[in-house]
């Protein structure tokens, strides 16, 4: 069977004839996405870029390296052959006179699924092979959870893999507190690939099985099922002071599962010195929170009833808890608050993380091994945490906090970016296009024209998966998936691998880079090296076997998987990766480092940007995950229009706000900050709540200095916080922004978001 696989799920294929083709749902997907054909129209939309192209202003100055405008430039097309000289030229100037740590290269981004096509493990994989670059740790997705939770719980990432499964939680949990819900939207997905759609069906039956499902978050979306659920609306961020609250009602009511929290954990003395007032003077009670949540007290003492009524209590906690200020706070006050209610360890009880994030998460399999494409070593010990990217570019050489240690800024002479898009994911766009100008030199691998793209001094062209083979195995899913080639590639594009072969030959490596491997081989090599990783019980079929089926399923395990619970039957044997081997609600780890924005313990921090402060903004904007793409990839394909309004993105408002301020169903907006400003269609809800917006994220940024707003398409980043954190983590704060609408009334700018800038063809 021809088969092709994505982030967002496996698709048969159906060839026609020439470019045309179609996708049709894998047999094995018990609930198929949508958003796949989504590639169907984007492939060959005009937005493709067909050849290697170099900004004029770039080629012309060259030699002074003087107006850099990136962004507003036109383009130039070059042959590849041009394209190799040029850029490895480039690279070497910048090696001999800045050194490798002036090349960034963090490039973060989910590029495509498929492990031999990896963009970034390419990127890297040739940098390494000339001495390195700057690189990014953690990620956009829950970076502050990457810090902290090792502080407090341990390996974050084994949790999400080790994450109490669904049918413990059908079998066994009585209510479910989701922070942030559990959001069917996102389960479409699974970095990797995914098989079989999983999420929906497996909350359905956590419902027929009578588990109560209470969706603590701003939007009633993020938790729908077949049975009732609670909605208990609260106001963006203030997560943290709610969960306090209950740690602190249920403590003074004797509720506290003594035995768990003198077994398990540490700290809990100074923690509950701070509920009760002693080092701030204020008491965090029922009282406190209802004023900062706008849960009434009422209502969060029945939720602390149902707390103590029930025989096990999961509380749920959604990644986008951690991309807000302070956003290692509301997982740490989670922990705690497991902790004190005791059911860690137990069937269906404790703690989970993202629920429905992706479509793995919660499901039973364990880490399934996987090689891929040896990246090398990189010589540059230089890093950023990913998110402060426009800080890095705006002061070299500046010292910042991380995680403990004190670091310092290098000074990026040039980027280098594959596979990812900043002009998607970051936050404040206008300071990032600000800084963005600071570097030499931009260079980026893209099959479109995006705004990374017209934002780069250099554009190699690069296939899609529909125009090369591959092999899709996600340690999360149970699905590996031999993904055929579809259709040639468009245009003179190349694979990854093949630009970066290229670009080795230059540098008399391309030798050292293939290892004289060709893809097919490449890629029969990742098929033997993991299988070789495997059991003895699980090995996988014979090669041919397998590319002629297209598809092979990992034995389902028969255990019911259960967080902790190993360390929970046997502490001593099992104790956590924690510096007490225990679960920490005081750190002195933290503690030491003394962070004024993050204590040795979970705290509530006021001073953030939300709906408790005084701002003449008055509105909080979210920009969660958009239903019908992922992230800003396929936003040129059809789908994606299905989560917009006359080609632009909608926000959502509540029927209050909107009528305070006339705004009607369909309304042309400006939704606008200190930082930027941009437009968007006025969907009017009940499903959201009084004082809160959303704006899904993937809009591809369109500025317009006519209007004078800064992305006309509804781009939700050029508004949106970029500040770390905290000094421990210095994660994303993409949750967290107050924003103002008022109706656009000028005439309807025209989107030239999927227009190529302007380019001089070459023959
Ligand atoms: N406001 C706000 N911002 C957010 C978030 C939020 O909740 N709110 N969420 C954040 C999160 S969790 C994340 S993970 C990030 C996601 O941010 P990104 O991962 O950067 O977003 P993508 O759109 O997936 O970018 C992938 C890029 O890779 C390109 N690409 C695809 N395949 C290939 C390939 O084979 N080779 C090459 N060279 N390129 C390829 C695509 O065209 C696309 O431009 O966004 C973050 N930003
Ligand atoms: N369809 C689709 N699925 C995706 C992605 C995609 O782009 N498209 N991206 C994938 C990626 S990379 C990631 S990391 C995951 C992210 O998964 P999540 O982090 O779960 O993503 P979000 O949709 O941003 O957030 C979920 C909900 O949290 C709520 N929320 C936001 N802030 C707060 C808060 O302060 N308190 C509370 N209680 N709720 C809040 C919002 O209402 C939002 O709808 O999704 C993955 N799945
Ligand atoms: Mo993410």
């Amino acid at each position: 069977m021809k088969l092709t696989a994505a982030h967002w799920g496996t698709y048969k294929v159906r060839n026609d004839t020439g470019k045309n083709f179609k996708l049709l749902p894998f047999e094995q997907d018990k609930n198929p996405s949508d958003i796949g054909r989504g590639i169907e129209s984007a492939v060959v939309d005009g937005s493709r870029i067909h050849k290697p192209t170099v900004r004029k202003g770039w080629l012309d100055s060259n030699k002074k390296r003087k107006n850099i405008k990136r962004g507003e430039d036109q383009f130039v097309e070059v042959s590849w052959e041009d394209a190799f000289e040029l850029v490895s030229k480039e690279i070497k100037r910048v090696v001999s006179t800045h050194g490798n740590e002036s090349i960034y290269a963090g490039s973060y981004g989910w590029a495509s699924a498929g492990r031999f096509h990896h963009a970034q493990s390419h990127l890297r994989r040739f940098l390494n092979l000339i001495g390195g670059y700057t690189y990014s740790k953690n990620t956009y997705s829950y970076a502050a959870a990457e810090v902290i939770i090792p502080h407090v719980l341990g390996n974050f990432y084994d949790f999400l893999f080790d994450t109490t499964s669904w049918e413990s939680i059908a079998d066994h949990t009585s209510l479910l507190l989701a922070f942030g819900g559990i959001p069917l939207k996102n389960g479409q997905i699974n970095q990797g690939g995914v098989g079989s759609h999983n999420q929906r069906g497996y909350l359905n039956k956590a419902s027929a099985n009578g588990v109560k499902f209470i969706n603590l978050s701003p939007l009633k979306s993020d938790l729908e099922t077949t049975s009732n659920v609670e909605w208990l609306p609260l106001k963006p961020n203030t997560d943290v002071a709610l969960i306090l609250s209950l740690c602190y009602e249920i403590n003074k009511a004797g509720a506290t599962n003594r035995n768990f929290i003198e077994k398990y954990t540490v700290g809990f003395e100074k923690f509950i010195s701070y509920l009760n007032g002693r080092t701030d003077g204020v008491v965090k009670d029922a009282n406190w929170a209802s004023k900062i949540t706008g849960i009434s007290r009422e209502a969060i003492f029945e939720l602390i009833n149902k707390i103590k009524g029930s025989k096990r209590t999961m509380i749920s906690v959604s990644w986008s808890l951690t991309r807000q200020s302070y956003g290692e706070q509301p997982y740490w006050a989670a922990i705690a608050l497991a902790s004190i209610i005791g059911d860690i360890g137990k069937p269906g009880g404790g703690i989970g993380f993202g629920y429905s994030a992706m479509n793995s998460i919660g499901n039973h399999y364990k880490k399934i091994p996987a090689v891929s494409l040896p990246q090398g070593k990189n010589n540059v010990k230089k890093f950023i945490p990913v998110a402060r990217i426009s800080e890095m570019l705006e002061n070299p050489g500046a010292s910042f906090d991380y995680n403990g240690s004190k670091l310092t800024y290098p000074d990026i002479k040039l980027i280098y970016w594959a596979g990812g898009n900043p002009f998607h994911h970051h936050q404040d766009l206008n300071r990032m296009i600000k800084a963005w100008q600071l570097p030499e030199t931009v260079i980026s691998n893209e099959w479109c024209w995006n705004a990374l793209a017209k934002h780069s001094d250099i554009v190699l062209p690069v296939t899609t998966t529909l125009e090369r083979e591959d092999i899709a195995l996600a340690p999360r899913d149970p699905y590996m998936i031999f993904m055929s080639k579809v259709i040639d590639p468009i245009g003179k594009s190349k694979s990854d691998f093949e630009i970066f072969s290229g670009l080795a030959e230059k540098f008399d490596l391309k030798k050292e880079y293939t290892e004289n491997k060709t893809e097919k081989e490449w890629i029969r090599w990742i098929y033997d090296e993991s299988n070789a990783l495997q059991e003895n019980n699980h090995k996988f079929p014979d090669f041919d076997a397998f590319k002629a089926k297209g598809w092979y399923k990992h034995p389902e395990p028969i255990e019911q998987q259960i967080l902790l619970k190993e360390f929970i039957q046997y502490p001593e044997k099992y104790p956590l990766a924690t510096p007490s081997g225990k679960i920490e609600l005081f750190s002195e780890q933290i503690d030491s480092f003394q962070y004024s924005d993050c204590v040795g313990h979970p705290k509530w921090y006021g001073d953030k940007e939300y709906l408790g402060n005084t701002s003449k903004y008055k509105l909080h904007l979210l920009s969660n995950q958009p239903i019908f793409k992922l992230h800003s990839q396929l936003d040129n394909g059809e789908v994606a229009d299905n989560e917009k309004s006359d080609g632009r993105a909608i926000i959502e408002v509540n029927r209050r706000d909107a009528n305070a301020r006339g705004l009607s169903d369909k309304m042309l907006v400006k939704v606008f900050n200190d930082r930027g400003s941009c437009l968007a269609v006025v969907k009017i809800s009940e499903n959201i709540m009084l004082g809160v917006v959303n704006i899904p994220t993937g809009a591809w940024l369109d500025p317009s200095k006519n209007d004078d707003i800064s992305c006309i398409h509804g781009n939700p980043n050029v508004l949106t916080l970029d500040k770390g954190t905290s000094n421990l983590a210095q994660g994303p704060s993409s949750h967290t922004s107050l924003v103002e609408i008022e109706q656009f009334k000028k005439e309807p700018p025209k989107i030239r978001a999927f227009d190529p800038p302007e380019i001089i063809k070459s023959k």
